[in-house]
């Protein structure tokens, strides 16, 4: 473990990298943090005229436009924007530029290759972000907020990627941790002079705290239900029966004619993945191969990646159709077994222009409700346009029943989170107990300590190299 209390310290290289994407662009922006970056600068950047001052000259906060040359100072490479952030008020906390040059190959890598001559080296994934984490401009939730961001395909991963860069939840964590040392503080005193302090009211005092972070660490972990399918999506699988309709209901919800849909049963053989954005809500539909016995290797193997799929969904839509009456009942099989397995899944009733549809709609609001799970019907048909939107507005309704978070409220939105304050809440329970049955407060003091170590995790105040390496390597280069 290694306990960052010293939160200024700077690390010796100075690194650099293209921040913008690969490729060709307008304009790209090339960032150089360390202490080295201003000689580096100086040594390569003319200014354009007497308006603007050199690289050392210049004032922080403040952009200067010029030249950029090669490292033998011969050719001009390309005419730039420089901006300079003077340590410790930059993203990194330390002396940071920006150099913003034209977004071409040649003219990125020549600029890379004149940093690097003087000194610099290249910038692993992360390495910005993680320099900011070391020099306490930042902590791990707020860094992880910092990636959320970068991969934000939604309005609602926008918003929870937000709430975590703002550290918001990095603040709620430092106030539950700041509770659990004043009752630890409590609890010491009782043990120091029990003959003053040990009072009923002291004890309900102390207990009533204990309670209060028992509840926001509650609804914190509860969010995570909810939270973990905005950050990564809602996984929503087509299944069922070969032909029932499944591709169709597919490119209907997606608009485009996404999946092949013929006549012949078993057409679908892989899984067909869409992405969707519903109310600012990521949503992934994958269809898949029918459900049925057979020798065919190929479809065997895509029945297969179905039930893969079946496996990882939060939910699944579950197509029968009017025409396989003689497959109903081993519907209702594979439906009772994925209730067994905790799937949640909602039933259509598909092909509803039909004739036989009706019979279909009758017997299985009949059979379901022999069901030990109410699982609800729609009815769909391809032609019908409008039975798309219900279908989506049932997903958004899905997605909204999860949870009964409150607008303004965090989210955890990370498996790793949602672990360590599960940890930590089970902790602060058996401290609980331990009270109310009155075991030694040393006992008590001591669960309540593994506790707040357990949260100090959480923000990075005290982590593994291990972790820090894990957590920064996911981030892009120029990150
Ligand atoms: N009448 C009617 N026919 C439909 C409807 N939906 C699909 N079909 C037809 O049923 C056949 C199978 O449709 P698909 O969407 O390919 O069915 P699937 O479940 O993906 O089939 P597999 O990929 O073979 O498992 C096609 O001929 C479709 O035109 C519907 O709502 N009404
Ligand atoms: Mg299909």
């Amino acid at each position: 473990m290694n306990n960052l209390n010293n939160k200024t310290q700077t690390t010796a290289a100075t690194i650099a990298a293209v921040s913008t994407p690969a490729g060709v662009s307008g304009l790209a922006v090339i960032r150089l943090s360390g202490k080295e970056s201003g000689r580096i600068c100086d040594h390569l950047f003319k200014p354009l005229s007497k308006r603007f001052k050199t690289a050392l000259e210049m004032k922080p906060y403040t952009v200067g436009v010029g030249y950029w040359y090669d490292s033998e100072q011969c050719n001009i490479i390309d005419q730039v924007v420089l901006t300079y952030f003077a340590a410790p008020n930059s993203y990194t906390g330390e002396d940071l530029y920006e150099i913003s040059c034209h977004g071409g190959h040649y003219v990125k890598q020549a600029i890379l290759e004149s940093v690097f001559a003087l000194g610099a080296v290249p910038a692993g994934p992360g390495e910005f972000s993680r320099r900011a984490f070391i020099n306490g401009k930042l902590d791990l939730t707020e860094a992880e907020g910092v990636m959320d961001m970068i991969s934000a395909e939604s309005s609602r991963q926008n918003q929870v990627a937000l709430q975590q860069l703002r550290g918001m939840l990095a603040k709620e964590i430092q106030d539950v941790r700041k509770n659990l040392y004043q009752i630890m503080a409590q609890i010491e005193m009782i043990i120091e002079f029990p003959e003053n302090e040990d009072t009923p009211e002291q004890r309900a005092d102390i207990l009533s705290a204990l309670n209060q972070v028992d509840r926001t660490l509650n609804s914190a972990v509860a969010s995570f239900t909810q939270g973990r399918i905005v950050r990564e999506g809602l996984h929503v699988v087509i299944a069922g029966r070969p032909n029932v309709g499944k591709s169709s209901l597919l490119n209907l919800i997606v608009g485009e004619e996404k999946a092949i849909v013929t006549a012949i049963p078993g057409t679908t053989r892989d899984i067909i993945e869409a992405q969707i954005v519903l109310q600012g809500l990521s949503v992934v539909i994958t269809d898949t191969a029918g459900l049925r016995a057979t020798d065919d290797i190929v479809e065997k193997e895509g029945i297969e990646r179905a039930y893969q799929a079946i496996e990882k969904s939060d939910l699944i839509i579950y197509i029968f159709s009017p025409e396989n009456e003689e497959l109903w009942f081993e519907d209702l099989k594979e439906i009772k077994s994925l209730l067994e397995q905790n799937k949640k899944i909602v039933l259509i009733a598909g092909k509803q222009d039909l004739p036989d549809h009706q019979k279909l709609s009758a017997w299985l609001n009949q059979h379901v409700s022999t069901l030990d799970h109410k699982l609800d019907i729609l009815d769909f048909s391809k032609f019908k346009d409008q039975n798309a939107e219900s279908i989506k507005k049932y997903i958004l309704y899905f997605f909204e029943s999860l949870g009964d978070s409150e607008g303004d409220s965090i989210m955890i939105t990370h498996l790793r989170h949602h672990r360590i304050l599960q940890k930590t809440l089970e902790q602060v329970r058996q401290a609980e107990q331990a009270f109310e049955l009155e075991i030694p407060l040393d006992l008590i003091s001591g669960l309540l300590q593994a506790a707040a170590e357990e949260l100090a995790e959480l923000t990075g105040d005290q982590v593994s190299e291990e972790l820090i390496e894990t957590i920064f390597s996911a981030f892009c280069v120029g990150k």
